[in-house]
């Protein structure tokens, strides 16, 4: 009887932990960047991608303030990209990392959360999206 009752404790337990990792709203393996206004009004972010992550991976924006996206890629050998596919929010581009950064601007224009991935793949292999290198934009009143 009193392993049962250890049993169903153990089960709890394990239950429980996805809901203590979603504390902040943060899942594991998320690094957030919550931009902040620059006095001009812009918010800036720097997004730097490898092999095979996005740092931050989670970017949270402001609707209707202007986004300055600073990215490049920290890694020499493999190809990487960044693509939001969220015309709806104003949020469309797909771009090549370099080792230079390059800046994309835009204007959220919706709230919501919007994936971004790298789309690279390489034969038959896992994409690199599959791999890890995605992550999300969610733009907030
Ligand atoms: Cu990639």
């Amino acid at each position: 009887m009193k392993r049962i009752v250890m049993f169903a404790a153990a089960l709890f337990v394990l239950a429980a932990l996805p809901a203590l990792g979603d504390e902040g709203g943060e899942k594991p393996g998320q690094t957030t960047f919550r931009a902040p206004v620059d006095a001009d009004g812009v918010q800036r972010v720097e997004l730097v991608g490898g092999d095979y992550f996005f740092r931050p991976n989670r970017i949270i924006v402001r609707v209707n303030v202007p986004v300055e996206l600073r990215v490049r890629k920290e890694t020499v050998l493999v190809p990487h990209d960044l693509v939001v596919n969220a015309p709806e929010a104003g949020i469309d581009f797909k771009i090549d990392l370099e080792r230079e950064p390059a800046v994309i601007r835009f204007t959220p224009t919706k709230a919501g959360s919007y994936p971004m991935y790298c789309d690279k793949k390489l034969l038959f292999f896992p994409s690199h999206r599959e791999k890890g290198m995605e992550g999300v934009i969610e733009v907030v009143e």
